[in-house]
């Protein structure tokens, strides 16, 4: 049986040997031409694997018309029409739960090292400031203070879960409350930033959510308040927060994901308690396996038993 013909949008490490053992890999990033690369090997294309490096949108899927199956690598499938896949019958798939501790622990990583300001102590240590003062006390602390999540799936309560041991108050907003959570829940959003001292988004990318988290949410948490992103960046306006941290409104931030990705944000760099990480929620090499497995599982599955392991909630799935 020949191989299935499968374009790799963008480089996936962990993820290529197993795709090169199961399809015939046509990697789209390494083309010169992109146009002219799609258009030779339309008719073979049965299946695409992402990243979310690159877009896979109505205009791409449509070029493609043996297309079956999309894989996205990641539980955010942002960068994935998949309402636009669901009507032209093509699956997509994304990889949840394998990554949502290891997530939850970054989030807890970044709250800590924004509270606590670690990431300017770490750097006090390291250029030999110490050796001629003592670094300042943190502004803020964990003690005595609430924290409001927003975006209460599952990495959402993981994040929750490992809170409870740290003795805070704890509180969520979602659309629609969480049938089984167990701490308290605001009907929206501006309630939860005003009613906590640090806010934690995990909020998914995509149109409903683009910008959701503004200069109103920012004066809402107020000038003692404290931001956390570990969901999209295309949630928060990014120019409402360095405004908001540059007139003073709001303590500081925590970043592991940003409106665009690489980036060297200067403007808030330039804040010594704001902490920075480049999107590494996941990134650990056991938990980017994990996630390289199970999008090559519901490749493989697909084409072998017809069937996709975890099919986002937009592929209408049993058809
Ligand atoms: C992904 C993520 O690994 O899973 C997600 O949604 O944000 C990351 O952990 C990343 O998007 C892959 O490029």
């Amino acid at each position: 049986m020949p191989k299935p013909d499968l374009l790799l949008l963008g480089p996936i490490p962990v993820a290529a040997r197993a795709l090169e053992a199961h399809f015939e890999l046509h990697r789209l990033w390494e083309a010169a031409d992109r146009q002219g690369f799609i258009a030779e090997r339309k008719d073979r294309i049965r299946a695409i694997a992402t990243s979310g490096s690159l877009r896979t949108d109505a205009a791409l899927i449509d070029q493609l018309p043996k297309l079956e199956i999309i894989g996205n690598f990641g539980v955010g499938y942002d960068t994935v029409d998949a309402p636009y896949a669901a009507k032209r019958g093509i699956v997509v798939t994304n990889t949840p739960d394998v990554l949502t501790e290891e997530v939850a622990d970054t989030a807890l990583g970044l709250i800590l090292m924004t509270v606590r300001e670690l990431g300017a102590a770490e750097r006090f240590v390291r250029e030999g400031r110490w050796l001629t003062g003592g670094f300042p006390y943190s502004h803020a602390t964990l003690r005595g203070k609430t924290v409001g999540i927003v975006g209460y799936g599952r990495i959402g309560k993981a994040i929750a879960a490992r809170l409870k041991g740290f003795g805070v108050g704890l509180a969520y907003h979602n659309r629609r409350p969480v049938a089984d959570a167990d701490i308290a829940y605001v009907d929206t959003l501006i309630g939860l930033a005003g009613l906590v001292d640090i806010l934690v988004s995990v909020l998914p990318g995509g149109d409903a959510t683009y910008h959701a988290i503004n200069a109103e949410v920012f004066e809402a948490l107020g000038p003692e308040g404290i931001f956390i992103n570990i969901g999209r960046g295309s949630a928060v306006d990014e120019a409402a927060l360095v405004a908001a941290l540059q007139a003073g409104k709001l303590q500081s931030a925590g970043l592991d994901v940003y409106a665009v990705e690489p980036c060297r944000p200067a403007e808030l760099a330039a804040f010594e308690r704001v902490v920075l990480l480049p999107h590494v929620g996941s990134a650990s090499q056991h938990t980017r396996a994990a996630m390289g497995q199970l999008m090559v599982d519901n490749l493989v599955n697909w084409f072998d038993k017809g069937a996709p392991l975890t099919p986002v909630p937009e592929t209408p799935w049993p058809r």
